[in-house]
Protein backbone atom coordinates (compact mmCIF):
# COMPACT_ATOMS: atom_id res chain seq x y z
CA UNK A 1 0.00 0.00 0.00
CA UNK A 2 2.47 2.42 -0.80
CA UNK A 3 3.45 4.48 -4.47
CA UNK A 4 5.49 6.90 -5.34
CA UNK A 5 4.97 9.49 -8.60
CA UNK A 6 6.17 11.97 -9.80
CA UNK A 7 4.48 15.03 -11.54
CA UNK A 8 5.39 18.17 -13.44
CA UNK A 9 3.87 21.58 -13.09
CA UNK A 10 1.74 23.23 -16.24
CA UNK A 11 1.82 27.03 -17.47
CA UNK A 12 -1.41 28.22 -19.24
CA UNK A 13 -1.49 29.54 -22.73
CA UNK A 14 -5.20 30.39 -21.84
CA UNK A 15 -6.31 30.95 -18.63
CA UNK A 16 -8.54 29.03 -15.69
CA UNK A 17 -9.52 32.19 -14.06
CA UNK A 18 -12.62 31.86 -12.32
CA UNK A 19 -14.93 28.96 -10.47
CA UNK A 20 -18.53 27.85 -11.24
CA UNK A 21 -18.47 25.60 -8.04
CA UNK A 22 -15.88 26.47 -5.25
CA UNK A 23 -15.74 23.20 -3.68
CA UNK A 24 -15.60 20.73 -6.42
CA UNK A 25 -13.52 22.83 -8.43
CA UNK A 26 -15.59 23.61 -11.68
CA UNK A 27 -14.28 26.16 -13.73
CA UNK A 28 -15.98 29.12 -15.64
CA UNK A 29 -13.76 28.75 -19.04
CA UNK A 30 -11.77 25.83 -20.56
CA UNK A 31 -8.26 26.30 -20.10
CA UNK A 32 -5.08 25.13 -21.95
CA UNK A 33 -1.77 24.18 -21.23
CA UNK A 34 1.67 23.05 -21.41
CA UNK A 35 3.02 20.90 -19.57
CA UNK A 36 6.68 21.92 -18.19
CA UNK A 37 9.83 19.54 -17.49
CA UNK A 38 12.07 22.22 -15.27
CA UNK A 39 9.77 22.14 -11.99
CA UNK A 40 7.87 18.96 -10.56
CA UNK A 41 6.65 17.62 -7.35
CA UNK A 42 8.09 14.25 -6.32
CA UNK A 43 5.43 12.55 -3.48
CA UNK A 44 5.22 8.94 -1.71
CA UNK A 45 2.10 7.69 -0.28
CA UNK A 46 1.81 5.10 2.29
CA UNK A 47 -0.80 3.73 3.85
CA UNK A 48 -1.12 1.94 6.99
CA UNK A 49 -4.03 0.40 9.62
CA UNK A 50 -1.55 2.00 12.42
CA UNK A 51 -2.66 5.35 11.82
CA UNK A 52 -5.05 7.74 13.30
CA UNK A 53 -4.62 10.41 10.98
CA UNK A 54 -2.57 11.66 7.99
CA UNK A 55 0.37 12.74 7.66
CA UNK A 56 2.09 15.07 5.68
CA UNK A 57 6.05 16.09 5.05
CA UNK A 58 7.61 18.68 2.38
CA UNK A 59 11.03 18.71 1.98
CA UNK A 60 11.36 16.96 4.80
CA UNK A 61 9.66 18.78 7.24
CA UNK A 62 6.31 17.75 8.76
CA UNK A 63 2.98 20.04 7.69
CA UNK A 64 0.24 21.26 9.99
CA UNK A 65 -2.12 24.16 9.44
CA UNK A 66 -3.88 24.80 6.15
CA UNK A 67 -1.78 23.11 3.21
CA UNK A 68 -1.66 19.86 5.80
CA UNK A 69 -5.80 20.30 5.92
CA UNK A 70 -5.81 20.70 1.33
CA UNK A 71 -3.98 17.48 1.72
CA UNK A 72 -5.75 15.38 4.28
CA UNK A 73 -9.08 16.71 2.81
CA UNK A 74 -8.07 15.64 -0.51
CA UNK A 75 -7.08 12.38 0.91
CA UNK A 76 -10.39 11.82 2.08
CA UNK A 77 -11.86 11.97 -1.40
CA UNK A 78 -9.54 8.90 -1.89
CA UNK A 79 -10.88 7.04 1.06
CA UNK A 80 -14.34 7.81 -0.42
CA UNK A 81 -13.08 6.44 -3.47
CA UNK A 82 -11.88 3.41 -2.45
CA UNK A 83 -14.05 2.98 0.11
CA UNK A 84 -11.11 2.05 2.89
CA UNK A 85 -10.97 4.28 5.89
CA UNK A 86 -7.18 4.06 5.91
CA UNK A 87 -4.64 6.95 6.59
CA UNK A 88 -1.11 7.67 5.13
CA UNK A 89 1.93 9.26 5.13
CA UNK A 90 2.29 11.55 2.36
CA UNK A 91 6.37 12.99 2.00
CA UNK A 92 6.63 14.98 -1.09
CA UNK A 93 9.93 16.57 -2.33
CA UNK A 94 9.20 19.95 -4.76
CA UNK A 95 11.54 21.22 -7.60
CA UNK A 96 9.15 24.29 -7.20
CA UNK A 97 9.37 27.85 -5.97
CA UNK A 98 6.46 27.47 -3.59
CA UNK A 99 4.00 30.40 -3.63
CA UNK A 100 5.75 32.51 -6.04
CA UNK A 101 3.29 32.40 -8.69
CA UNK A 102 4.93 28.80 -9.79
CA UNK A 103 1.82 26.98 -8.94
CA UNK A 104 3.34 24.34 -7.39
CA UNK A 105 -0.36 23.61 -6.22
CA UNK A 106 -0.96 21.91 -9.78
CA UNK A 107 2.25 19.55 -9.81
CA UNK A 108 1.90 18.60 -5.63
CA UNK A 109 -1.72 17.84 -5.89
CA UNK A 110 -1.25 15.50 -9.34
CA UNK A 111 1.52 13.46 -7.74
CA UNK A 112 -0.57 13.25 -4.52
CA UNK A 113 -3.55 12.07 -6.92
CA UNK A 114 -1.54 9.75 -8.31
CA UNK A 115 0.66 7.78 -5.90
CA UNK A 116 -2.42 7.69 -3.48
CA UNK A 117 -4.69 6.19 -6.06
CA UNK A 118 -2.13 4.04 -7.22
CA UNK A 119 -0.93 2.75 -3.10
CA UNK A 120 -4.68 1.75 -2.92
CA UNK A 121 -4.39 0.07 -6.54
CA UNK A 122 -7.82 2.04 -7.16
CA UNK A 123 -6.57 1.74 -11.39
CA UNK A 124 -7.82 4.72 -12.18
CA UNK A 125 -8.21 5.96 -16.08
CA UNK A 126 -6.43 9.28 -16.86
CA UNK A 127 -9.96 10.92 -17.37
CA UNK A 128 -10.83 9.52 -14.18
CA UNK A 129 -7.25 10.39 -12.11
CA UNK A 130 -7.67 14.22 -13.80
CA UNK A 131 -11.07 13.98 -12.30
CA UNK A 132 -9.93 13.56 -9.41
CA UNK A 133 -6.87 15.56 -9.14
CA UNK A 134 -8.95 18.81 -9.99
CA UNK A 135 -10.79 18.86 -6.65
CA UNK A 136 -6.89 19.27 -5.02
CA UNK A 137 -6.31 22.16 -7.02
CA UNK A 138 -8.06 22.91 -10.65
CA UNK A 139 -4.63 23.61 -12.68
CA UNK A 140 -3.65 20.39 -11.28
CA UNK A 141 -6.31 18.63 -13.33
CA UNK A 142 -4.05 19.18 -16.42
CA UNK A 143 -0.89 17.77 -14.95
CA UNK A 144 -1.72 14.54 -15.38
CA UNK A 145 -0.93 14.66 -18.75
CA UNK A 146 2.60 15.65 -20.73
CA UNK A 147 2.57 18.19 -23.74
CA UNK A 148 -0.82 20.24 -24.42
CA UNK A 149 -3.38 19.72 -22.36
CA UNK A 150 -6.98 21.49 -22.00
CA UNK A 151 -9.12 21.01 -19.36
CA UNK A 152 -12.63 20.54 -20.29
CA UNK A 153 -15.01 22.83 -18.16
CA UNK A 154 -17.60 20.68 -18.59
CA UNK A 155 -21.50 21.48 -17.72
CA UNK A 156 -22.48 19.11 -15.17
CA UNK A 157 -23.35 20.16 -11.74
CA UNK A 158 -21.80 17.09 -10.42
CA UNK A 159 -18.75 17.95 -12.31
CA UNK A 160 -18.10 14.78 -13.65
CA UNK A 161 -17.65 15.77 -17.14
CA UNK A 162 -14.77 18.49 -15.67
CA UNK A 163 -11.43 16.82 -16.62
CA UNK A 164 -8.25 17.14 -18.53
CA UNK A 165 -7.20 15.91 -22.05
CA UNK A 166 -3.92 15.90 -24.24
CA UNK A 167 -4.32 17.82 -27.08
CA UNK A 168 -0.99 17.05 -28.75
CA UNK A 169 1.93 15.05 -26.90
CA UNK A 170 5.41 16.62 -25.82
CA UNK A 171 7.30 15.04 -28.63
CA UNK A 172 4.63 16.80 -31.40
CA UNK A 173 6.37 20.56 -30.68
CA UNK A 174 9.98 21.92 -28.96
CA UNK A 175 8.69 24.97 -28.07
CA UNK A 176 10.84 26.48 -25.06
CA UNK A 177 9.37 28.34 -21.70
CA UNK A 178 12.24 30.59 -19.66
CA UNK A 179 10.75 31.34 -16.39
CA UNK A 180 11.92 34.94 -15.45
CA UNK A 181 12.19 34.83 -11.32
CA UNK A 182 12.04 38.43 -9.89
CA UNK A 183 11.35 37.13 -6.32
CA UNK A 184 10.79 34.62 -4.34
CA UNK A 185 8.43 36.28 -1.61
CA UNK A 186 4.85 34.77 -0.90
CA UNK A 187 1.77 36.49 -2.51
CA UNK A 188 -0.42 38.99 -1.02
CA UNK A 189 -3.35 37.53 -2.75
CA UNK A 190 -3.41 33.35 -3.32
CA UNK A 191 -5.30 32.63 -6.90
CA UNK A 192 -8.02 30.95 -4.80
CA UNK A 193 -9.12 34.33 -3.35
CA UNK A 194 -8.01 36.67 -6.45
CA UNK A 195 -10.04 34.47 -9.21
CA UNK A 196 -13.14 34.18 -6.13
CA UNK A 197 -12.73 38.21 -5.64
CA UNK A 198 -12.57 38.91 -9.55
CA UNK A 199 -15.73 36.64 -10.31
CA UNK A 200 -17.96 38.16 -7.74
CA UNK A 201 -17.05 41.81 -8.23
CA UNK A 202 -14.84 42.86 -11.39
CA UNK A 203 -16.65 44.82 -14.25
CA UNK A 204 -14.40 43.04 -16.77
CA UNK A 205 -15.37 39.39 -16.06
CA UNK A 206 -18.18 39.26 -18.45
CA UNK A 207 -15.43 40.53 -21.41
CA UNK A 208 -12.74 37.94 -20.38
CA UNK A 209 -15.59 35.02 -20.77
CA UNK A 210 -16.88 35.81 -23.53
CA UNK A 211 -13.42 36.07 -25.21
CA UNK A 212 -12.21 32.59 -24.32
CA UNK A 213 -13.86 30.55 -27.04
CA UNK A 214 -12.23 32.44 -29.65
CA UNK A 215 -8.90 32.29 -28.11
CA UNK A 216 -9.08 28.53 -27.40
CA UNK A 217 -10.25 27.78 -31.11
CA UNK A 218 -7.10 29.67 -32.47
CA UNK A 219 -4.64 28.53 -30.64
CA UNK A 220 -5.51 25.04 -30.81
CA UNK A 221 -5.33 25.97 -34.80
CA UNK A 222 -2.30 27.39 -34.47
CA UNK A 223 -0.60 24.19 -32.09
CA UNK A 224 -1.55 21.88 -34.79
CA UNK A 225 0.02 23.89 -37.47
CA UNK A 226 2.83 24.92 -35.37
CA UNK A 227 2.56 28.19 -35.99
CA UNK A 228 4.64 30.18 -33.15
CA UNK A 229 3.13 34.16 -33.97
CA UNK A 230 -0.42 33.05 -33.64
CA UNK A 231 -0.13 30.43 -30.21
CA UNK A 232 2.62 33.45 -29.03
CA UNK A 233 0.33 36.25 -29.46
CA UNK A 234 -3.08 34.36 -28.43
CA UNK A 235 -1.15 33.63 -25.00
CA UNK A 236 0.06 36.64 -24.46
CA UNK A 237 -3.33 38.47 -24.85
CA UNK A 238 -5.16 35.90 -23.11
CA UNK A 239 -2.33 36.38 -20.37
CA UNK A 240 -3.22 40.48 -20.40
CA UNK A 241 -6.45 39.84 -20.54
CA UNK A 242 -6.60 37.94 -17.15
CA UNK A 243 -4.83 40.45 -15.26
CA UNK A 244 -6.89 42.88 -16.49
CA UNK A 245 -9.79 42.05 -14.93
CA UNK A 246 -8.52 41.80 -11.74
CA UNK A 247 -7.81 45.77 -11.83
CA UNK A 248 -11.86 46.36 -12.22
CA UNK A 249 -12.47 43.96 -9.28
CA UNK A 250 -13.17 45.83 -5.68
CA UNK A 251 -10.96 46.21 -4.56
CA UNK A 252 -8.70 46.13 -7.00
CA UNK A 253 -5.82 43.97 -7.08
CA UNK A 254 -2.78 43.00 -9.33
CA UNK A 255 -0.10 40.47 -8.99
CA UNK A 256 2.35 42.70 -11.34
CA UNK A 257 5.09 44.83 -9.41
CA UNK A 258 7.84 46.82 -11.48
CA UNK A 259 10.36 43.59 -12.15
CA UNK A 260 7.16 42.24 -14.05
CA UNK A 261 6.62 45.00 -16.15
CA UNK A 262 10.46 45.73 -16.74
CA UNK A 263 10.63 41.32 -17.78
CA UNK A 264 7.12 42.37 -20.13
CA UNK A 265 9.08 45.20 -21.63
CA UNK A 266 12.46 42.99 -22.66
CA UNK A 267 10.24 40.72 -24.53
CA UNK A 268 8.70 43.34 -26.06
CA UNK A 269 12.00 44.63 -27.03
CA UNK A 270 12.87 41.26 -28.48
CA UNK A 271 10.59 41.09 -30.66
CA UNK A 272 11.05 44.42 -31.74
CA UNK A 273 14.54 42.66 -32.98
CA UNK A 274 12.44 40.37 -34.41
CA UNK A 275 13.10 37.44 -31.99
CA UNK A 276 9.61 36.07 -31.59
CA UNK A 277 9.17 35.19 -27.88
CA UNK A 278 6.01 35.96 -25.92
CA UNK A 279 5.25 36.36 -22.37
CA UNK A 280 2.39 35.12 -19.79
CA UNK A 281 2.24 35.41 -16.32
CA UNK A 282 0.20 33.48 -13.75
CA UNK A 283 -1.52 34.91 -10.32
CA UNK A 284 2.10 36.51 -9.20
CA UNK A 285 5.21 38.08 -10.36
CA UNK A 286 7.35 36.37 -12.04
CA UNK A 287 7.06 35.78 -16.09
CA UNK A 288 7.40 32.83 -18.35
CA UNK A 289 8.67 33.68 -21.74
CA UNK A 290 7.60 31.31 -24.59
CA UNK A 291 10.45 30.96 -27.35
CA UNK A 292 11.92 28.21 -29.90
CA UNK A 293 15.12 26.60 -29.47
CA UNK A 294 16.97 28.42 -32.14
CA UNK A 295 16.20 31.58 -30.55
CA UNK A 296 17.47 30.64 -26.99
CA UNK A 297 20.57 32.21 -26.64
CA UNK A 298 19.24 35.01 -27.15
CA UNK A 299 16.19 35.39 -25.44
CA UNK A 300 18.21 34.24 -21.76
CA UNK A 301 21.03 36.93 -22.83
CA UNK A 302 18.39 39.34 -22.46
CA UNK A 303 16.47 37.95 -19.77
CA UNK A 304 19.77 37.60 -17.75
CA UNK A 305 20.97 41.13 -18.26
CA UNK A 306 17.40 42.35 -17.02
CA UNK A 307 18.36 43.68 -13.54
CA UNK A 308 15.44 42.85 -11.97
CA UNK A 309 15.59 39.14 -12.56
CA UNK A 310 17.36 37.05 -10.31
CA UNK A 311 17.27 33.66 -11.61
CA UNK A 312 16.05 32.21 -15.06
CA UNK A 313 14.91 28.40 -15.27
CA UNK A 314 14.47 26.84 -18.71
CA UNK A 315 11.76 24.16 -19.55
CA UNK A 316 10.92 22.03 -22.41
CA UNK A 317 7.03 20.36 -22.94
CA UNK A 318 7.24 17.40 -20.48
CA UNK A 319 5.82 14.67 -19.63
CA UNK A 320 2.88 13.42 -17.81
CA UNK A 321 2.96 11.49 -14.32
CA UNK A 322 5.31 8.77 -14.05
CA UNK A 323 5.51 6.36 -11.36
CA UNK A 324 8.53 5.22 -9.65
O1 LIG B 1 -3.08 27.85 -14.27
O2 LIG B 1 -8.30 27.25 -6.48
O3 LIG B 1 -5.26 25.85 -9.75
O4 LIG B 1 -4.78 28.23 -15.58
O5 LIG B 1 -2.45 29.72 -12.49
O6 LIG B 1 -6.51 25.50 -6.51
O7 LIG B 1 -8.31 25.53 -8.27
O8 LIG B 1 -4.08 27.38 -8.10
F1 LIG B 1 -2.89 32.41 -13.29
C1 LIG B 1 -3.67 31.76 -12.50
C2 LIG B 1 -4.36 28.61 -10.98
C3 LIG B 1 -4.79 29.74 -11.82
C4 LIG B 1 -4.11 30.00 -14.22
O9 LIG B 1 -5.36 28.34 -10.02
O10 LIG B 1 -6.59 27.36 -8.21
C5 LIG B 1 -3.98 28.59 -14.70
C6 LIG B 1 -3.73 30.26 -12.76
P1 LIG B 1 -7.47 26.36 -7.34
P2 LIG B 1 -5.24 27.14 -9.01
Amino acid sequence: MQATAKAHTNIALIKYWGKRHESLILPTNNSLSITLDGFYTMTSVEYSQDLAADQFYLNDEQITGVAYERVTTFLDLVRQLSGKQIYATVKSTNKVPTAAGFASSASGFAALAAAAAQALQLDLTKEQLSRLTRQGSGSACRSIYGGFVEWEKGSYEDGSDSYAVQIASEDHWDVRVAAAVVTATEKDVSSREGMKRTVDTSVFYDGWLTSIAADLKDIKAGIAAKDFEKVGQITEANCLKMHATTLGAIPPFTYWNDATMAVMQTVQQLRKSKIPAYFTIDAGPNVKVLYLPENETTVLEALKTCPSVTDVIVSRVGKGITYK
